[in-house]
């Protein structure tokens, strides 16, 4: 592997203490220091990973500094907070990332070296942290780092989940799912602060009492109570002394054991609760996309937000701020509705706790909350069956059913006679089984809703919120998503990004506008030979990871064409692998064809319980397996099935991706991110007019994007005349059918796929056959656009000179300027001195 940014090594501040100086002597030293006194051991005994967790200390000494600092900088000026709300944070290793951050990369690589130790086997040992299924985690974690580059005080919270999204593995062309044991071997990025727990209720019931001036209140009586540990992150801005911080919670049982429960005997009772409230934070659920009803995933969310809220509480005493001004002290994000109960819990602590009027309550909580709409599928809106809600939250049941009154009142007044959109918009859905309409909740309790591309964003004023943006046309607006260039350019492509420095200087990384300063470059021809060197030396690297992880070689030079994401029949995996079943079909029918060699790459996993997802996948490694076998194609196709694909694997696959698939439904992805990082890393797309598709094509230009399909319009025609797959059988694609079904794949079993194709020729949901034809012929073009060598690389590098507009800055600084209103606050370094007791 190359080393991230040797051109660009430049520490923001050298701080003058010898223990935690940025210098290489001093670094070597601490990392001595800390596998003697922190692991416990010595060069002789030590394990790869006690040299991993020893340098992972020493460079957490180092964060710590910039994180005091950054909390005494905020504490003095007051600044106004963002609280990002998030279910998931898809963090991805922390050693690397902070040690670009740092701009330490270099001399920690060398200072481990210069120990006699491989600097990438230790970065190898980081059990990543994987609190995410996919795109929603992992742009959380890319907000932050933006927010802490950028310099805005902002917390992030969420579960410390002890399980994180699961690992895949592949067995026998199946994915098996094993458990994800991240803390195993313990986690020094994080620092538990016992003293800011709290306790969080659930379930019981509710009842009224007379306080103290003989006025009606209600009480919650909880069945339960929890207690939320904090554990912290710090998230380091780039080059910068900012270092924010990510606020995760665990959940404990108040007290270890139940003694009285204990005391008479009854020892598995009184373990039973502590057990019971661990597993709050037990484990991640692993659907994306498809909601699961479950009661403890409805607690998971409540526990996380109230611990969140009860903590923002906190630190207003803290700094002797009265709770009428919660609002202009934090401005809350909601990351999709899973932290939408926020609404009614800030409510409760609020009008409850506080004995706060109704109205001044209601008028904090809607100043506060902001919500980002990720998904437009119907089945992934999260709605709650009334009674289960009513079980575990009693109390916000009647609060929700309070502000629903108050809500429908407005709305009967505007929409005079209207009760159809009095029962569509209401929080309420009383269609059969009734429900608690989270979306309805995050929509009426924010001042402002957002999708994540301008696609998408206009698609819920039209469709899936239309009532909302009939009533409240000025809460809409877009935010298209973005990524951060430290993670996904400086530290996973270093070849290409020093590249990049050499030629227009080091401050893109910062402002990744400048990248368009590469346009002139690819107009030059050794600087377009030297790009194509890269990409190759990032395709070798990936093949012998590939080799080692899956046994099997691929050929650097063929064009490497990844589809790496979560495995949906939205996102249409099966539309890629029916093509390369053509084109092996293709290549068997006419041996002699001229044809470019291609390796597709898979990766992604899927939701255990989504059969046909996994059937997806079976499909694949079916594919994979006999194309490899197959002499007669050797050497011109090949399919690679990635296992475990996450944010490690995606550092690997995305700088040596040369066609990023994008092939979605139009109008199905909100966004897409990955979309995003191929882009920056110089691979060309090849896509619908979906989600941040039709952005990105618009900055690189028509002419450096492949496009097929349908669009969102013409898929809604489509589907509204009636769509029957069957008219859009062509022989070709009959011929893939037909080999699926023969048992070719399957070793003759012709019932293993049965349920795939059958689903295609019988209701294609997606369109899959009535895109098909458009996509292979698109297919076709690719395939001869990479032959002319020199003008494929002249689109690749436009691709990454005008990919600018996708860093999560220009996003984040979007939501500052429009949602959020938080001004930056810089962060001068406190000396030792400043520091003394
Ligand atoms: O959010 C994804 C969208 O599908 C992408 O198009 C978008 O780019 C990305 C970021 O905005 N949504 C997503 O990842 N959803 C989930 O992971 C999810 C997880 C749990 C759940 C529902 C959805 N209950």
């Amino acid at each position: 592997m190359a080393t991230p940014m040797k051109s660009m090594e430049t520490p923001t501040e050298l701080y003058d203490d010898e223990r935690t100086a940025l210098t290489k002597e001093a670094f070597k030293r601490a990392f001595l220091d800390n596998l003697l006194y922190v692991q416990g051991k010595f060069p002789a005994l030590a394990s790869q990973n006690d040299y991993y967790q020893a340098l992972a200390y020493a460079v957490r000494d180092r964060l710590l500094q910039r994180w005091i600092s950054t909390a005494a900088a905020y504490t003095k000026q007051g600044s106004r907070t963002v609280a990002y709300f998030s279910a998931e944070f898809l963090m991805g290793p922390h050693l690397g990332n902070n040690l670009i951050n740092l701009g330490i990369y270099e001399q920690v690589r060398e200072a481990i070296s210069e120990l006699g130790l491989d600097f990438d086997t230790l970065l190898r040992q980081e059990d990543e942290p994987g609190l995410g299924n996919g795109g929603l985690g992992r742009l959380a974690a890319c907000f932050i780092d933006s927010m802490a580059t950028l310099e805005i005080p902002s917390l992030g919270y969420g579960i410390r989940y002890e399980f994180g999204i699961f690992h895949q593995e592949i067995v026998d062309g199946w994915q098996t799912e094993r458990t994800d044991k991240w803390l195993r071997f313990g986690n020094p990025w994080e620092i538990l602060r016992p003293e800011w727990a709290v306790e969080v209720k659930l379930g019981g019931h509710t009842e009224q009492y007379r306080d103290e001036q003989e006025r009606l209140r209600i009480r919650w009586v909880p069945g339960k109570v929890v207690v939320g540990v904090p554990y912290d992150t710090p998230i380091l801005g780039f080059r910068n002394n900012t270092a924010n911080t990510l606020r995760l919670w665990k959940a404990e049982a108040p007290e270890s054991f139940d003694f009285s429960t204990f005391n008479r005997g009854d020892y598995g009772g009184a373990v039973r609760q502590k057990v019971w409230s661990e597993t709050l934070s037990k484990v991640l659920y692993p659907n994306d996309e498809q909601i699961q009803g479950k009661t403890l995933r409805l607690e998971q969310q409540y526990f996380f937000v109230s611990a969140s809220l009860q903590d923002m509480m906190r630190i207003m005493r803290v700094q002797k701020l009265p709770l009428e001004r919660f609002h202009e002290k934090f401005a809350v994000q909601l990351n999709d509705t899973h932290p939408a109960i926020a609404v009614a819990e800030l409510m409760r602590l609020l009008v409850d706790d506080h004995v706060m009027p109704w109205e001044q309550a209601w008028d904090i909580t809607c100043k506060t909350f902001a919500y980002t709409n990720h998904t437009l599928l119907p089945e992934a809106l999260e709605c709650w069956p009334l009674e289960l809600f009513k079980s575990v939250l009693p109390r916000h049941l009647d609060l929700i059913y309070e502000i629903n009154v108050r809500f429908l009142d407005e709305v009967r007044i505007r929409f005079y006679g209207d009760e159809a959109r009095l029962a569509r918009l209401s929080l309420i859905d009383e269609h059969g089984e009734r429900y608690v309409r989270m979306a309805h909740l995050a929509c009426v309790g924010s001042h402002t809703i957002n999708g994540v591309a301008e696609l998408h964003s206009e698609l819920l004023k039209q469709d899936v919120l239309r009532d909302f943006y009939e009533l409240w046309p000025h809460k809409f607006g877009n935010k298209t998503n973005g990524v951060t260039p430290r993670r996904w350019m400086a530290l996973s492509n270093p070849r290409l990004s020093d590249l990049i420095s050499e030629a227009i200087g080091d401050s893109w990384l910062k402002n990744l506008d400048e990248l368009q300063k590469l346009e002139p470059f690819a107009q030059d021809a050794a600087f377009r030979q030297r790009w194509r060197e890269i990409k190759l030396a990032n395709k070798v690297d990936f093949a012998a990871f590939v080799k080692e992880r899956n046994g099997i070689n691929i050929d650097p030079a063929s064009l490497f064409d990844v589809q790496v994401k979560r495995i949906h029949e939205y996102k249409r995996q099966h539309l890629n692998i029916l093509h390369v079943i053509a084109l092996y079909h293709r290549l068997r029918s006419d041996p002699n064809a001229d044809f470019q060699p291609r390796t597709f790459i898979f990766g992604g996993k899927a939701a255990p319980a989504y059969h046909m997802a996994k059937l997806i996948i079976k499909l694949i490694n079916s594919v994979a397996d006999v194309v490899d076998r197959d002499p007669a194609v050797k050497d011109r196709l090949k399919v690679v099935f990635l296992q475990n694909f996450n944010v490690s694997n995606g550092q690997r696959v995305y700088p040596a991706a040369e066609l990023s698939e994008q092939i979605s439904t139009a109008g199905k992805e909100a966004s897409g991110t990955g979309n995003m990082k191929f882009s920056m890393n110089g691979a060309l797309t090849i896509g619908t007019m979906d989600g941040a598709n039709i952005e990105i094509r618009q900055e690189v230009g028509a002419e450096n994007f492949f496009l097929f399909g349908l669009t969102a319009e013409q898929v809604a025609q489509t589907k509204g005349r009636g769509y029957r797959p069957l008219e859009h059988m062509t022989a070709e694609l009959q011929e893939v059918i037909s080999l699926i079904n023969s048992g070719f794949f399957s070793r003759g079993d012709v019932q293993m796929f049965r349920a795939l194709t059958d689903g295609l020729l019988w209701h294609d949901p997606y369109l899959v056959f009535a895109d098909f034809e458009s996509y292979s012929e698109c297919q076709l073009q690719v395939s001869q656009a990479y032959r002319d060598v020199d003008h494929w690389t002249r689109m690749s590098i436009l691709n990454s000179a005008r990919s600018g507009k996708f860093s999560s800055d220009r996003t984040i600084r979007e939501y500052c300027a429009d949602i959020w209103r938080a001004p930056s606050v810089p962060v001068r370094l406190l000396s030792q001195e400043d520091v003394k007791v």
